[in-house]
């Protein structure tokens, strides 16, 4: 196989954690490591009881295939996989398909020799889908409370668990995921609009400095966050939108079972003016 010349100096042994130099291998631009070996297995199984529960089901029509999870009335056992079982199954394939996918990440960071920020920001994401199908359904006591696997039936169910607690905006971990999620987008987009006026000064001009992208928001607001916080700023923006995700759904059936407007009568009952 012909290396690039920058992966002959790239492509070199050692930094795995499972499995010595077994897996420690290219394919093509893959690098495989134990855990590409476990991504593949897990992704392929999970995505072949995806398909099998299919041909079981009515239809074969992509945005209406549904794997359901089991009836409430299962409670945290296992189902036959014709109810849920599947479902089940899918639900660990998926989780350790997300994991390996996760570790095979940290291998290729300790191999270059970087940080783990990357694998860690993926993380985050882990846990938000580990919350809504494994943390919440067994704190709700029930498998069933986890979200289809289709694709349109995947948002009935964000509807109609958001409608179960009145009008889910009130939410206040809902609001601050929001929060933190518009905030997200509003960062990116100054910043890669920032960058791309940055190198396109214009025909024949030279490109500037990072020092024009400074001064332009010194200019425009009085302050610049610089280039590398900007990239921090970023990280931390996205992280916490899930993290506030995760937290708003955790908490609605768990340790909040009303409407969540009604959350909001504490600032009604302040005392200097509820007796208004
Ligand atoms: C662009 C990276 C690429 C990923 C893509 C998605 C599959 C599914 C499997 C048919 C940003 C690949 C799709 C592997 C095929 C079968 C069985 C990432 C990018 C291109 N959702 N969601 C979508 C998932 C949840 C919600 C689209 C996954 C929660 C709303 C796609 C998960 C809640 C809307 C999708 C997940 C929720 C969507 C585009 C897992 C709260 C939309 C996703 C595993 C988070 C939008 C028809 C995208 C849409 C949409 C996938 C979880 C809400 C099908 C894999 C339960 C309101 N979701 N979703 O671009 O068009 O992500 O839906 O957690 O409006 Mg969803
Ligand atoms: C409009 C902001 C412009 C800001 C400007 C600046 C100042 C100065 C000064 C700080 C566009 C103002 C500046 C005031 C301040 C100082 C010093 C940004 C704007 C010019 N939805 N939905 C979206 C999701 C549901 C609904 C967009 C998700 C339910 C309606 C986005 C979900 C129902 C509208 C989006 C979901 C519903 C939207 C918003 C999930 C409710 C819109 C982003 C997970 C029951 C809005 C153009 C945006 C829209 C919109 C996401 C659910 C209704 C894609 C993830 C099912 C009516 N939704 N949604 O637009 O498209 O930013 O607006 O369930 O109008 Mg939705
Ligand atoms: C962080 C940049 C700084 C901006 C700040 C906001 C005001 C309002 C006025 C009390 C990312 C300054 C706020 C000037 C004060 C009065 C009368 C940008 C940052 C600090 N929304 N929205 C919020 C606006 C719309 C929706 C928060 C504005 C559409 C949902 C804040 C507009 C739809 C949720 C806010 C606008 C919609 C919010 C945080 C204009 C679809 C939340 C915003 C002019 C896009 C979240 C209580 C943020 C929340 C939230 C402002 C338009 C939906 C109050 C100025 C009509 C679902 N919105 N919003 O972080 O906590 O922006 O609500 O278009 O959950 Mg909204
Ligand atoms: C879960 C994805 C993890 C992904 C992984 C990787 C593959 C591989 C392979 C492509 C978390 C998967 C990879 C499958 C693919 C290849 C090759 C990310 C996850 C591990 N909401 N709401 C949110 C808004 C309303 C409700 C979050 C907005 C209504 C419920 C976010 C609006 C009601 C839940 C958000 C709005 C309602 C949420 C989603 C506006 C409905 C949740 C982001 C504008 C009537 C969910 C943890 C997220 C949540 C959630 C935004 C409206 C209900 C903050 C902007 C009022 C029930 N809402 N929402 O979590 O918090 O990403 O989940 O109206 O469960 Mg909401
Ligand atoms: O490699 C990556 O990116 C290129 C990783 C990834 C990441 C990363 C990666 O490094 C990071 C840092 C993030 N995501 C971050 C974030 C955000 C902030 C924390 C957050 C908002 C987010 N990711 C969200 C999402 C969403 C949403 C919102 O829905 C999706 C769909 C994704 N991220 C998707 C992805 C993938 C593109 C990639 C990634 N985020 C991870 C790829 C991976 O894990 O591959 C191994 C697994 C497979 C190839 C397939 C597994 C198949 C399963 C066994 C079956 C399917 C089951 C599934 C539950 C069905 C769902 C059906 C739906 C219709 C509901």
């Amino acid at each position: 196989m012909a290396l690039l010349s920058f992966e002959r100096k790239y492509r070199v042994r050692g930094g795995t954690l499972v499995g010595g130099d077994l897996f420690d291998f290219w394919i093509g631009p893959f690098y495989v490591g134990f855990f590409g070996v476990t991504t593949i297995f897990f992704a392929a199984l999970g995505t072949l009881l995806i398909f099998y529960s299919a041909a079981l089901g009515d239809t074969w029509n992509p945005w209406l295939i549904s794997v359901n999870p089991p009836a409430i009335e299962v409670g945290l056992g296992v189902a036959p996989l014709a109810e849920g079982g599947l479902w089940q199954a899918i639900t660990i394939c998926a989780t350790f398909a997300f994991l390996s996918w996760m570790m095979r990440e940290v291998e290729i960071c300790r191999k270059l020799g970087m940080g783990l920020h990357v694998p860690f920001a993926f993380g985050v994401a882990i846990l938000a889908y580990v919350t809504l199908v494994i943390i919440r359904p067994v704190l709700l006591g029930a498998w069933g409370h986890g979200f289809p696997y289709g694709i349109f039936s995947h948002l009935d169910w964000v509807n109609n668990v958001g409608y179960a607690y009145g009008n889910f905006h009130y939410n206040p971990a809902h609001m601050i995921a929001i929060t933190f999620f518009f905030t997200t987008c509003f960062a990116l987009a100054l910043h890669g609009s920032l960058v791309l006026s940055a190198v396109n000064p214009g025909k024949g001009k030279t490109i500037g400095t990072p020092d024009h992208e400074d001064t332009y928001f010194r200019d425009l607001i009085g302050y610049s966050i610089g280039p590398l916080g900007i990239h921090r700023l970023g990280l931390l923006l996205a992280l916490s939108a899930v993290i506030w995700s995760a937290i708003c759904i955790v908490i609605s059936g768990t340790i909040w079972f009303d409407s969540w407007s009604s959350w909001w009568d504490w600032y009604a009952e302040l005392p200097w003016w509820a007796d208004l």
